[in-house]
């Protein structure tokens, strides 16, 4: 591997030779952004858009000052989402959009003086230079060797692109690094998925159990509503967490679980519920398979055994399964959503799926309600071609209950290998920032290195950008159309994004790349629609409505086709599951090899000196997207270390002294984090906000602020049923001095 063929370059290191290009040739070919239907929106004072801050969507109005410049987002009244209130990063959106750091023009990687730069180019010159290069790699190594990571709404159309050149390698990091583990579980379970936002009814919840889910500081805005609403009336919290949380703050119970002990505490719970008999008889008998395997499954795992590796007590143990059976069913087991942990994360939220199918909370009012969505068409267009081979080749029958590709081996796929016959040549990254995103930072830029062509699409210049061979500017969430946001949720629901201003700079939307390129590699029969109004009118228009009336209500709530919000008293269900019941004892993880019933599996513990690194959400911030923006870094602007107080004393650490952490592996972080002593983390860990410690300069209010968890995490644990990188078994210890620069970089 030559490892200087793709060098990381600053986006502000421009070739001499940059020279800014109009598409105006171009644009008169495949449609400008702003033809008449857009300009005349741009009379609107207020128009409608959902939030891309965060991936709840929460649908708002973006109003316009006098001079009709962007001015404010609100939430929109009648969207479930937020019910009229948006949450600071939401509100903070407006931002992204002044960010005067935003990447402006296309770019590409040229070589000058012996030097890598980028060089500003025209769309239609960046364009072609990627199509010439995508159709190479199709007649060497075939469509199927390129492939789309994406995060956000614009992933939809190109998505459609690359399906339509003949590749169906479009993953996002949602699954693999995100709530995959509890999609399959809950498949496997209910033969339903949880989805997005999540169907737990927590506004009419009498207990909820928070595992992990520290919703407060995971600001889903609806979720974080509902918690409050049920809290207001009386419902009972329990959250289990090595740290005390803002939702810890607001329980009933408190349990500061020892790390990585979960699983312990779930069959214990089990345990008790089933021996106490404080499970739901009626419906387990009338729904779910294979309890008396369960029973005796569990009779091992005792709330005394327990006690030994969680270090909850077995009377809290007791106790708060008492609390769920009380409120059973109206009782809702949080599954979490970043729920990749320790790698055996599907069998432990099998186990949640387990409790929570004990205490009849499925289908039940206060539990899990059962979402509805409308049915919107897609714009006609021909089949697509089929890939001759997907990445599932040559894994045999490893992650074999993914429902989704797993980004990381898509990653893993583009580093070759003697044995693998399929190898990806060529990314399109559209709004993820891979280097921040996926562990194992090594593994992706090694994989970067092997490929030939690295396409990026971002609003800013994040770390990847400076990896691409291309870099794509696109305009905001604010400044464009998008597909129609259509949520499963109580009631179905859709909402419009229209522009609320022209793009700035020289930037482009994702919807028109996509046909852009779609037209450059000759898939004009996929584009049929001459731009973005004309396809979201028509899909609308399938629906009852139209563009003309969604740009003036924003949201529009449909009725239920279906009467089956909670299942009625003793209805009879058939479950999508191979028995059609509720599957304690699961054929089809047996089937698949996989253990049926969930067990407990020990996970490393710190060694002497060292700390679990623990990683989480701030209310003011979302991942890495927000941590240069102007509004939000107002807020907050660089991650801190909390450290139990005896540890502090241990190492003679300050409030406030920075230090700098290395991990298991040596890996030092490149940036020094504060100290923050604090009795609300236990003394077995450290924990970090998620998405700081910048290092690209031209971020220039992120750059160099806190550090970055994902360069800690190195020691990945993979789901071998669905391939997710458990991230939680990384241990860190602390470097007073600033260290020679890491190896990494040297
Ligand atoms: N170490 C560690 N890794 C994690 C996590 C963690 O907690 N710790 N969390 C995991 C989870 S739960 C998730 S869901 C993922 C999230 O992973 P990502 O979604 O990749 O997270 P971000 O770091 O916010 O990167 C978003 C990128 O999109 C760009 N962007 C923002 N808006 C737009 C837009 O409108 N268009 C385009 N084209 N680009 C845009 C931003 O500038 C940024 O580069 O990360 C996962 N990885
Ligand atoms: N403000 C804000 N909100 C967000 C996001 C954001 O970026 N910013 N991202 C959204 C997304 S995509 C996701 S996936 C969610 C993620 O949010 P969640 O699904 O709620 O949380 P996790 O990241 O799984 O868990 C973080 C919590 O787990 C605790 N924890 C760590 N180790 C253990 C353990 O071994 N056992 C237990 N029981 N707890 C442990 C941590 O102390 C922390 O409180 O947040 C969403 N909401
Ligand atoms: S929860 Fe906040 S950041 Fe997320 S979509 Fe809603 S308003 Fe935007
Ligand atoms: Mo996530």
């Amino acid at each position: 591997m030559d490892s200087n063929r793709r060098e990381f370059i600053k986006i502000s290191s421009l070739g001499l030779g940059g020279l800014m290009l109009s598409g105006t040739i171009f644009d008169s070919v495949s449609g400008s952004i702003f033809n008449d239907a857009v300009s005349e929106t741009m009379k609107y004072i207020r128009t409608p858009t959902y939030c891309e801050v965060c991936f709840w969507k929460c649908a708002g109005w973006v109003t316009k000052n006098e001079d009709g410049e962007i001015w404010k987002v609100e939430g929109h009244q009648d969207d479930p989402h937020c019910n009229g209130r948006f949450c600071p990063r939401g509100t903070g959106g407006v931002g992204m959009y002044h960010d005067e750091d935003r990447l402006k023009q296309p770019l590409m990687r040229v070589e000058e003086n012996g030097k890598q730069v980028y060089k500003e180019v025209s769309w239609d010159a960046a364009l072609d230079f990627i199509a010439d290069k995508m159709k190479a790699i199709a007649k060497e190594h075939g469509p199927e060797s390129m492939a789309l990571f994406t995060h956000g709404s614009g992933g939809k159309f190109l998505g459609h692109m690359l399906k339509a050149y003949g590749s169906p390698h479009i993953t996002a990091p949602s699954f693999a690094q995100c709530r995959g583990p509890r999609e399959v579980a809950f498949y496997s379970t209910f033969g339903e998925g949880i989805l997005s936002p999540e169907r737990t009814d927590i506004r009419d919840t009498d207990c909820l159990v928070l595992i992990g889910s520290h919703i407060g500081e995971n600001m889903h805005n609806g979720q974080v509503q509902e918690m409050s609403q049920a809290i207001d009336k009386g419902a009972t919290i329990i959250t289990v967490d090595p740290r005390f949380s803002t939702a810890a703050s607001k329980s009933k119970y408190w349990l500061p679980i020892k790390p990585a002990t979960d699983m312990a505490l779930l069959l214990a719970w089990i345990n008790v519920i089933i021996n106490e008999e404080w499970y739901d008889k009626e419906y387990v008998e009338k729904y779910a398979f294979g309890f008396d395997e369960l029973k005796a499954h569990v009779q091992q795992y005792t709330p005394e055994w327990a006690y030994g590796i969680t270090t909850i007590e077995p009377k809290v143990i007791r106790d708060t399964a008492k609390e769920m059976a009380n409120a059973s069913p109206a009782v809702i087991v949080h599954p979490g959503r970043h729920v990749t942990w320790y790698g055996d994360d599907t069998q432990r939220l099998r186990a949640v799926a387990i409790l929570n199918a004990l205490l009849g909370s499925w289908g039940r009012r206060g539990g899990f309600y059962s979402p509805e969505k409308v049915s919107i068409p897609s714009y006609p267009h021909p089949p697509y071609p089929k890939a001759k081979r997907t990445w599932k080749d040559g894994l045999e029958d490893k992650f074999s209950l993914a429902t989704e590709i797993i980004s990381n081996e898509l990653c893993g796929a583009s580093i070759p290998t003697k044995d693998r016959e399929f190898n990806v040549k060529g990314w399109i990254v559209n709004g993820t920032n891979l280097i921040h995103t996926l562990p194992d930072q090594k593994k992706t830029l090694e994989a970067i290195q092997n490929l030939d062509l690295l396409v990026v699409i971002d609003t800013m210049p994040m770390e990847i950008t400076g990896y691409a061979d291309v870099v794509l500017p696109e305009c905001t969430y604010l400044e464009r159309y998008d597909a129609i946001r259509n949520s499963p949720h109580r009631e179905p629901v859709i909402a419009l994004r229209m522009p609320a201003a022209e793009p700035k700079y020289n930037s482009k939307p994702d919807w028109w790349i996509a046909k852009a390129l779609g037209i450059k590699l000759g898939l004009n029969e996929f584009f049929k629609y001459k731009n973005i109004e004309a396809m979201l009118d028509w899909q609308l228009k399938q629906v009852g409505s139209s563009l003309e009336e969604m740009k003036k209500v924003g949201v529009k709530k449909y009725k239920r086709k279906y009467d089956d919000l909670y299942l009625a008293d003793g209805q009879d269900f058939e479950f999508s599951t191979s028995t059609g019941k509720i599957e304690l004892y699961s054929t089809e993880m047996a089937g698949s090899g996989y253990a049926p019933l969930p067990t407990y599996t020990e996970h490393a513990q710190p060694p002497q000196g060292f700390y679990r690194l623990n990683y989480g959400r701030t209310p003011a911030h979302t991942f890495s997207r927000t941590a240069n923006n102007p509004n939000l870094t107002a807020i907050y602007d660089e991650n801190d270390l909390w450290v139990n107080p005896k540890v502090a004393k241990q190492w003679g650490l300050k409030n406030g002294q920075y230090v700098w952490l290395k991990n298991q592996d040596g890996i030092v972080s490149t940036f020094s984090i504060k100290v923050r002593v604090t009795e609300r983390i236990r003394w077995d860990s450290v924990y970090m906000v998620h998405g700081f410690g910048h290092s690209e300069k031209k971020l220039s209010r992120a750059f160099g602020k806190g550090a970055s968890d994902t360069e800690l995490i190195t020691n990945v644990k993979l789901d071998p049923e669905m391939g997710g990188t458990g991230m939680r078994e990384n241990f860190v210890t602390f470097l007073t001095e600033k260290p020679e620069l890491k190896e990494a970089e040297s």
